[in-house]
C-alpha cells in the first residue's frame, strides 16, 4: 500500500513514509508541529525531529525528548514513536496537560540505514547496528555503545564484527552524534529523555556503565513506576523497573540514556518494549495493541514528571 497521508497501526512503515508523514503533519498543523532536519545518516537519509507544542507560542518550555529506532531490527520502536506523535498532535483534547508547560521533541528513527536494511529480506531482518563500514570486513557500529560517556569501558566490544561494537571512537557514527547534539541542545530545559528499544518489557534507568546507582534513584524509580503501574492497570502486562546494569544483568557503557542523564536530564530511561513474534519481530497484527499499551505508560510517566 502506498502511503496515503496517515500512518495507522496495521503495518510497519519505511523510513521514507515516516518522514513523509511528519512533513504532512507539520503542514497540516503549522502552529503546533515543527520539523527540523538535524542531520543525515551515513547513507544520506535525513534525520528529522518533530517538535510538538500546544500552539500557544510560548518559547523555551520544558522539554521531553524521545527517540526510537536506534537498533535496526527493533521495528516496534519507530511504530511506537509514530503513535506517540499521532496522539500528541491529533488528540490534543485528551492530552492538553502534556503540552501545557512542555514541548515534546521526537526523533522516530535514529538509525534509518539499519532500519531500511532490515526491511530488505529475511536474511537481513535481524540486523542491529548502523551501516557504516569499519576497518575490517564487518559493517556497522552499535549506536547505543557509541556515546561519549565512559565510552567502550564495559559491555561494549572492540571487535567490528560484534553486535555491540563501540565504534572506532566515541561518536564515530553520525546518527549517534545527532542524538548527542540533541541531548545537549535541550539539556537546560529537558525534564525527561526516553529512548525506545525492544525487547523485554523493562523501564531502565542509569547507570548502564556501572552497577552504582545515582543518588536521585528515588525520583527515577517513582516516575518509572508510574509507567509500570499504568500499563499493568491497562493491559496486565508486567514491566520490570530498575537500574539498567543490574536489571538486564550486564553493564553497557556508551549508551544514550547514561549520556542524557549525565548531560542534565533529571529523568532518563531506556524502555524495552514487549516481546513479540520471535522477540524483535512482533507481527503487524500486534502493533496496535503494543503501541497503545506503551502510550499509556509514556503518558503516565510524563504526567508524573509534569506534576513534580
Ligand atoms: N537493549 C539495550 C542495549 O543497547 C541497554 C539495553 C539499555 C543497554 C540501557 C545499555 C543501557 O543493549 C537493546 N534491546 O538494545
Ligand atoms: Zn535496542
Amino acid at each position: 500500500f502506498p502511503y496515503n497521508g496517515r500512518l495507522g497501526n496495521e503495518r510497519y512503515y519505511s523510513h521514507e513514509e515516516i518522514n513523509q508523514f511528519i512533513e504532512d503533519l507539520a503542514r497540516k498543523y503549522p502552529q503546533r508541529v515543527f520539523l527540523k532536519t538535524v542531520g543525515r545518516s551515513y547513507e544520506n537519509r535525513w534525520l528529522k525531529t518533530v517538535t510538538i507544542t500546544n500552539g500557544d507560542a510560548r518559547r523555551n518550555k520544558n522539554v521531553i525528548l524521545v527517540d526510537g529506532g536506534f537498533h535496526a531490527r527493533e521495528w516496534i520502536s519507530p511504530a511506537t514513536a509514530i503513535y506517540l506523535i499521532n496522539q500528541l498532535v491529533e488528540n490534543l483534547e485528551d492530552n492538553a496537560d502534556l503540552l501545557q508547560d512542555f514541548d515534546w521533541v521526537i526523533l522516530p528513527v535514529v538509525n534509518p540505514d539499519g532500519y531500511e536494511y532490515t526491511q530488505l529480506s529475511a536474511d537481513t531482518r535481524m540486523w542491529r547496528k548502523t551501516r557504516k563500514p569499519s576497518s575490517s570486513d564487518c559493517i556497522g557500529t552499535d549506536p547505543n555503545r557509541n556515546f561519549d560517556f565512559h565510552w567502550n569501558e564495559e559491555g561494549a566490544s572492540d571487535d567490528p564484527c560484534s553486535n555491540t561494537y563501540a565504534g572506532a571512537k566515541a561518536f564515530s557514527e553520525p546518527e549517534a552524534l545527532v542524538v548527542g547534539d540533541l541531548i545537549h541542545s535541550y539539556a537546560d530545559r529537558g525534564q525527561m529523555y526516553l529512548t525506545l528499544h525492544s525487547y523485554g518489557s523493562l523501564i531502565l534507568y542509569p547507570w548502564g556503565w556501572t552497577a552504582a546507582v545515582p543518588d536521585t534513584e528515588e525520583d527515577l524509580k517513582e516516575v518509572a513506576e508510574a509507567g509500570q503501574s499504568a500499563i499493568l492497570d491497562a493491559t496486565g502486562t508486567i514491566y520490570k523497573v530498575g537500574p539498567s546494569t543490574t536489571t538486564i544483568n550486564y553493564a553497557a557503557s556508551g549508551a544514550s540514556d547514561d549520556y542524557a542523564f549525565n548531560a542534565g536530564f533529571p529523568i532518563s530511561f531506556t524502555m524495552e518494549l514487549p516481546f513479540g513474534g520471535t522477540g524483535f519481530d512482533p507481527p503487524a497484527s500486534d502493533i496496535d495493541r503494543i503501541v497503545k499499551e506503551t502510550w499509556v505508560g509514556i503518558a503516565a510517566m510524563a504526567r508524573r514528571v509534569i506534576q513534580k
